[in-house]
């Protein structure tokens, strides 16, 4: 008799794992043989939805240690010197599909979830510190460019041309995805960022904006165009073979956490909206505050129910941490908890990997899969008068906010003495890349641009890069076998 007996779900002995039930040995198979049925039915529904932008990726547990004392800018208590709190870290690519290859050119997700004492904190950036729009309402808009066209469900470089160069304040992230850092040679070996601005508070309630900047201890790697094509095809997880067996080594990857501190006045006027995504703010203006450690040290144990089914939000905000009037924060703030309730269900932050360390304590009842639940002497509604949880402003303190003021308009974020589309991007051509660099991004963005069929959209796609800076968009047209051909008219009044 072996203890190890295989059981249907509901946990009775199984009587043959091999062989459905049958009448007379070529006979029907009768209704009754429920574990074929179970073991089938369930199969059918292994699948949730993926994720419809960030679907391939892979991740780690780890601790985050404060090793800083930041109190003068937060209260929040994962960032109190000593303070130690246990995390977890998905990275991802955006556009692929899950089962597409980890090394396609494209930003990677780092998408943190901080299990603190006070709730969970999920800032979930990416791999880069600006993004390619800086309003949530044409995210849907710039994902379908990215990914397939409805008729063929082929990817288009048409498409991703055309939304690019009719949304000029994509320049600053294309050049850095068309540089070296579009395709990092694995995720332990790039940086990460919160990407918006945030507001962190004191015990005090006084305010500050943020920036968080994780900077690898790995050393920075990158991969060739050409590198990436092959694995692409070798190993279509790369990157995730690479985490988890560095991990299972115990070569524990680990991050510096800094950030940029701007005092709260300082936002109305600083030359460029500190609260556009699309921009950075001056290392030299706002100098990197060291914080503490990431440091990932534990595999998932089981990748479905504990990286598939990961539920980060950027509405997740604890004590001492807020949003900003940054929109595209804002349009997230909604967006992330509403997937996980279609993807994952109503009851996702139930499950353990999304569930907090403290106790939760509210009269939110019932829902598919209701798995934690209030015991029968709580009552079921508030106010009550039979001592059921209630809220306690002292335990969050200031809860953030800026003024909003004016009448109600369809319009973008104010632009600043210093805003336009494309000079942070020439800045990051001219003076971050270095000739190499500037070679190889030449090289990539002639073979992207050279793969559009439109001649409209490519003398668009040459005007966009000579906006960014006009040597570079010279020798675009000329690697693309035209003349200088300035956008005709009707194109130039787009930029
Ligand atoms: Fe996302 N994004 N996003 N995104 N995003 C999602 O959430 C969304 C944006 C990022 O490993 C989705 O669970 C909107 C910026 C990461 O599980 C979805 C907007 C940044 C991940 C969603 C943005 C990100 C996601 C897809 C414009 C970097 C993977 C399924 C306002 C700062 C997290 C899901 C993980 C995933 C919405 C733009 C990063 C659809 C509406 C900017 C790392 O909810």
């Amino acid at each position: 008799m072996s203890a190890n007996f295989s059981t249907t779900q509901s946990g009775a002995p199984v009587i043959d794992d091999g062989n459905s039930s049958v009448i007379g040995r070529d006979g029907a198979i009768p209704l009754t043989d429920h574990y074929l049925i179970e073991k089938l039915a369930q199969f059918n529904r292994e699948r949730v939805p993926e994720r419809v932008v960030h679907a391939k990726g892979g991740g780690a547990f780890g601790v985050f240690e404060t090793t800083e004392d930041v109190s003068m800018y937060t209260r929040a208590a994962l960032f109190q010197q000593g303070a130690t709190t246990e995390t977890l870290l998905r990275f991802s690519t955006v556009a692929g599909e899950q089962g597409s290859p980890d090394t396609w050119r494209d930003p990677r997700g780092f998408a943190l979830k901080f299990y603190t004492s006070e709730g969970n904190y999920d800032l979930v950036g990416n791999n880069t510190p600006v993004f390619f729009i800086r309003d949530g309402i044409k995210f849907p808009d710039f994902i379908h460019s990215q990914k397939r066209l409805p008729g063929t469900n082929l990817r288009d470089a048409d498409m991703q041309w055309d939304f690019w160069t009719l949304s000029p304040e994509s320049a600053h992230q294309v050049t850095w995805l068309m540089g070296d850092r579009g395709i990092p040679n694995s995720w332990r070996t790039m940086n990460g960022y919160g990407s918006h601005t945030f507001m962190w508070i004191n015990g005090s309630d006084e305010k500050f904006w943020v920036k968080y900047h994780f900077k690898t201890n790995q050393g920075h790697e990158t991969l060739t165009g050409a590198d990436a094509e092959l694995l692409a095809g070798a190993d279509a997880d790369y990157h995730l073979r690479d985490l988890s067996e560095n991990i299972e080594q115990g070569n524990f990857p680990s991050w510096d956490l800094k950030v940029q501190i701007m005092p709260y006045e300082d936002a109305k006027t600083y030359r460029f909206n500190p609260f556009d995504v699309t921009k950075t703010w001056s290392q030299q203006d706002y100098p990197l505050i060291p914080v503490g450690k990431l440091t990932l040290n534990r595999n998932p144990e089981n990748y479905f129910a504990q990286i598939e089914q990961a539920a980060f939000a950027p509405s997740n905000f604890v004590p001492g941490i807020a949003a900003s009037p940054d929109r595209m924060l804002q349009a997230r703030v909604f967006s992330y908890a509403d997937a996980h309730r279609y993807r994952v269900g109503t009851n996702h932050a139930q499950l353990p990997v999304n569930a907090p360390k403290n106790e939760v304590r509210n009269y939110s009842k019932d829902g598919a899969a209701r798995y934690s639940f209030n015991s029968a002497s709580t009552p079921v509604y508030a106010p009550n008068s039979m001592g059921g949880p209630a809220a306690d402003p002292a335990q969050y303190g200031a809860h953030g906010g800026w003024e909003n003021d004016g009448e109600l308009v369809y319009a973008a974020h104010s632009l600043h003495a210093e805003d336009d589309d494309f000079g942070q991007a020439g800045t990051l051509y001219r003076e971050v890349f270095d000739d190499a660099q500037r070679e190889r991004f030449l090289e990539t963005i002639s073979g992207a641009v050279g793969g559009v069929k439109s001649e409209e959209i490519r003398a668009r796609a040459v005007q966009y890069w000579t906006n960014v800076d006009a040597d570079l968009g010279a020798k675009l047209a000329s690697n693309l076998g035209q003349g200088n051909t300035p956008a005709t008219e009707s194109e130039a009044a787009l930029y």
